[in-house]
């Protein structure tokens, strides 16, 4: 008996944001492959949805689709949004900055290869921009080394997506780890504690050790791993 089923592939990319949560929330879960709804039934489903992730809410009956409106969901369901109305606004900005941050490292899902010109420009422009945003959004609610989270003094979904997306990121590709701690150290910080989170790193060296540092597969993380070693 599960009370949230997740269909999504065998990669850590979007799915690992709602798996961090379910498991920082204890919840009974299955992850089942996304071909089992993709693409045949995504129209016929409660809530049609173009693409995985597709969440399932076993009690409610509906699927949610869009990786930041399930986290929402279960934000609300499971007590992991702010209080305060700003911060709560703040919460789904930084949901929508990271799925932003998805679709940038992975040119559109891999509409484009990446050569070395533009993913130079990529990473120590953009991607470093992206960095200091979600630096500077921690400083101005008070993270500090060691304390603290992303909204203030109190965990969210925010700080869980915050991990799921530069955690993932620098596990699956080391060489970006100096990237994350010049750029946003505060957030290289609260990503560690994040994954030090019981539940968390308990499925983290479950998850790493059958998937390795895989990342949004396919052509395009080829591409990221030929940039990365140039
Ligand atoms: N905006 C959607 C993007 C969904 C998406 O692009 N899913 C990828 C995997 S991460 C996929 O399988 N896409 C297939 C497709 O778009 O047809 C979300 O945040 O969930």
């Amino acid at each position: 008996m599960v009370d949230y089923k997740l269909y999504y592939w065998e990669l850590p990319f979007r799915g690992i944001f709602i798996q961090l949560l379910l498991e920082d929330m204890g919840a009974r879960y299955s992850r089942l492959d996304a071909l089992e709804i993709y693409p045949a039934k995504s129209l016929s489903i409660h809530h049609p949805g173009m693409a995985p992730p597709y969440l399932y809410d076993c009690q409610r009956k509906k699927y949610f689709s869009q990786m930041p409106a399930c986290l929402m969901h279960l934000a609300h369901r499971h007590d992991y949004l702010p209080k305060r109305p700003e911060r709560l606004t703040l919460a789904l900005k930084t949901l929508l900055d990271c799925n932003d941050v998805l679709m940038e490292i992975t040119n559109s899902n891999g509409m484009l290869m990446w050569t070395p010109k533009r993913w130079e420009e990529f990473r120590y422009q953009r991607l470093a921009d992206w960095m200091v945003l979600f630096e500077n959004t921690g400083r101005e609610h008070n993270l500090k080394d060691n304390r603290g989270f992303l909204l203030g003094s109190t965990l969210s979904v925010a700080d869980i997506a915050t991990t799921a997306l530069f955690g993932t990121m620098v596990y699956s590709f080391p060489a970006l780890k100096a990237d994350l701690i010049e750029c946003a150290p505060h957030i290289a910080n609260l990503c560690q504690r994040i994954e030090s989170r019981p539940a968390i790193q308990a499925f983290l060296t479950q998850h790493r050790s059958e998937y390795g540092r895989d990342y949004c597969g396919g052509q395009i993380e080829q591409s990221l791993r030929q940039m990365m070693n140039a």
